[in-house]
């Protein structure tokens, strides 16, 4: 089985979103074996002091480096040497389906929640695999990114999503965004199903989604477009 430890000052935070749905399902399933460890769990003082002030003066706190380093020591002792050791932190590269591709076949994951203004930079260089953000925006810590890298990460992961999330029809995947989605009733408040989709005319329905995916993809994300005819040509 694959596992995912995760180290965090705030477990509680990650084991409640990855007990619910489908990650829920494939941890109870025995695909992944995920694991949130208290990094005060790894402190040897009365206190379970994670963070001090930084060194050369600033604002905030620092998380020191003995937990982090007893804290992936013991996740080595017991699991075996990590694939990767993953730090999240608006330092890292963002994070591509590429990348989540490349976790999701490792049997063997860590992954370091930051908090304050970072880590103290010796974990980084001797304990850290890859850096990684989830996109130029801020956020509060590194649980809730780590709880996006997850998910992307495990629903790759055999047998955990079914014919109804089919991973070859994702948008990323094939490149393009999805087309717009309806269901009953036909006429909601006077708003209505475009035609084609209640004709019963398979062929064209297919035609006019493929035509929505790319209008949309034209219209929403160009990046995307100029992406796609890259890989045409190639
Ligand atoms: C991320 C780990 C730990 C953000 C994105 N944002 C931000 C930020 C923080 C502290 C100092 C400076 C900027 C908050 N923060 C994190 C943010 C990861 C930590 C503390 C993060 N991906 N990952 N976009």
């Amino acid at each position: 089985m694959a596992t995912i430890d995760v180290v965090t000052i705030f477990p509680a935070m990650i084991d409640a979103v990855l007990s619910e749905g489908v990650i829920g399902r494939a941890r109870v399933n025995g695909v992944v074996d995920v694991k949130a460890r208290d990094l005060r769990d790894y402190t040897s003082d009365k206190h379970r002091v994670v963070d001090d002030s930084p060194f050369g003066g600033g604002p905030g706190m620092v998380l020191k480096p003995e937990p982090l380093f007893r804290a992936v020591d013991e996740i080595t002792a017991e699991r075996g040497a990590p694939d990767a050791v993953v730090l999240m932190t608006p330092q890292g590269r963002a994070l591509t389906h590429a990348e989540v591709v490349r976790f999701s076949r490792m049997e063997r994951l860590v992954v370091l929640c930051g908090r304050y203004e970072g880590i103290d930079e010796r974990v980084t260089e001797a304990l850290v695999t890859d850096e990684i953000s989830i996109g130029d925006f801020v956020v509060t810590g590194g649980e809730i990114p780590a709880l996006l890298l997850i998910d992307a990460v495990v629903r790759l992961m055999p047998g955990v999503v079914g014919d109804e999330g089919s991973v070859e029809a994702d948008s990323f995947v094939q490149g393009l965004l999805d087309h717009p989605h309806y269901t009953r009733p036909a006429v909601f408040r006077g708003l209505e199903v475009p035609g084609v989709l209640t004709s019963g005319h398979h062929a064209a329905i297919e035609q006019w989604r493929a035509e929505q995916r790319v209008k949309r993809t034209r219209e929403r994300r160009p990046d995307l477009m100029a992406k796609v005819k890259v890989k045409e040509q190639s």
